[in-house]
């Protein structure tokens, strides 16, 4: 099916098939009066001025408005069993996060009611989350496991993933987190429990190609830089890229390890010190920062303009999880890496867009408006990228096409 969307206001996307880094990050094409022609889901041609006619094309009216790439969330833990509402009131108390996990209750509370809930039941949920995703501009997004913590808890959410990639519209990319918390029944074993993950899960979930990356959640009290290096290489010598939540509330090395494993990313970093900040530009490390998490647990918010200056590209997602982000907006997470981060619009388009895309390993296919890409886009219902960026707090988004195929 050919498609054209003509009478384009502004057209703003990134360019490239790789993470934008530095200057570049704000380096974007606008182009003016523009139009766009996809054919089969995939982008075909771009141009400004007089949209060329096309015979039985189908058209969309732009209507003066802003287009860009579709939204990709580079980090959530879609897939989880009931809520935690409750810890809200412990946290306006000043209860610390960390307190409420070594208390049996955080992430270990979403452990039990995932244990507990069908697959059935946690994909329906998520199929759930996945449509309100959609409404706010996410056309891609990454799904982390990590509230089975047991082998058929582990599968069964990214069984549930696989299944929801299959049925709905926004593509799903698997992550593997089986190292986000030691479980209550290896609370005197920690060693013990690494050994399943990497002798026994991790094998198992690459054999049934359950998740494309491994990820550990490199945290005081959870695991160490030593642990997370083990676990990490553990999922690379079976073939899952490296990906890690480092210095989110303590500087433990986890960026400095991101660095040189030269993994795919390193995620929240609010605590990375500077020599975290050089090792991940070393080695090439997507930094995926979160800020409606600090927003939400009243945290600092991570240096993002020390790493776009250090060379680091920098990606932001939403982080949508039970505990400290129950917002699965990235609208929001623009506005607030404007505001917070104070990073230019320009910049927090690639983050969300190109740069994401690179942090899960799509950039290739999506993360642009090119010839040859996905035709994953958004139409605004704003003129211009920076308009979105200043009427914070409404829905802008009016029309999402995945694949060549209008969904919103
Ligand atoms: O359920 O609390 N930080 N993992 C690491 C989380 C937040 C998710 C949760
Ligand atoms: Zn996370």
């Amino acid at each position: 099916m050919t498609v054209l969307i003509k009478n384009i206001g502004q057209l703003a996307t990134p360019l490239g098939s790789s993470a934008q880094r530095g200057k570049a990050q704000g380096e974007i094409c606008l182009l003016k009066n523009a139009w766009l022609l996809m054919e089969d889901g995939v982008i075909r041609k771009i141009g400004e001025g007089e949209a060329p006619c096309i015979p039985d094309a189908k058209i969309i009216d732009g209507e003066g408005r802003l287009v860009t790439p579709g939204l990709v969330d580079a980090h959530t833990h879609l897939v989880f069993g009931g809520w935690r509402a409750h810890e809200l009131m412990l946290k306006l108390q000043g209860v610390p996060y960390l307190e409420i996990l070594a208390a049996g209750g955080g992430i270990l509370s979403t452990v039990r009611a995932t244990r507990g809930a069908s697959q059935e039941e946690l994909q329906d949920k998520a199929a759930a989350a996945l449509r309100e995703m959609l409404q706010y501009g996410t056309t891609t997004c990454e799904c982390k496991s990590g509230y089975g913590l047991d082998l058929d808890t582990e599968l069964k959410q990214l069984r549930a993933v696989k299944a929801l990639n299959e049925a709905q519209p926004v593509e799903l990319v698997s992550t593997f987190l089986g190292a986000h918390a030691v479980p209550s029944e290896f609370a005197g074993d920690r060693a013990g429990y690494i050994r399943l993950l990497t002798d026994r899960v991790i094998p198992e979930v690459a054999k049934e190609g359950l998740a494309e990356f491994c990820d550990v959640f490199c945290e005081t009290g959870v695991f160490d830089a030593a642990e997370a290096e083990e676990i990490l290489k553990a999922g690379l010598s079976h073939g899952l890229g490296a990906k890690i939540h480092a210095d989110e509330i303590n500087p433990i090395s986890g960026s400095q390890l991101a660095g040189e494993l030269r993994a795919v990313s390193a995620e929240h970093l609010i605590a990375a010190p500077d020599g975290g900040i050089e090792k991940m530009a070393e080695g090439g490390t997507v930094a995926v920062l979160l800020p409606a998490t600090s927003f939400y647990l009243d945290k600092p918010f991570a240096r993002a303009r020390a790493m776009i200056d250090a060379g680091v590209p920098v990606a932001a997602a939403t982080d949508f999880n039970p505990g400290s982000c129950p917002s699965l907006n990235m609208q929001m997470v623009m506005s607030l890496a404007c505001y917070k981060y104070r990073m230019k619009p320009e910049e927090v388009l690639t983050a969300v867009t190109l740069n994401a895309a690179a942090a899960i390993g799509r950039a290739h296919r999506i993360g642009t408006l090119e010839a040859g890409k996905q035709a994953d886009i958004l139409i605004w219902d704003a003129p211009s990228l920076e308009h979105i960026f200043y009427r914070f707090g409404s829905d802008q988004v009016k029309t999402v096409i995945k694949k060549g195929i209008e969904v919103k």
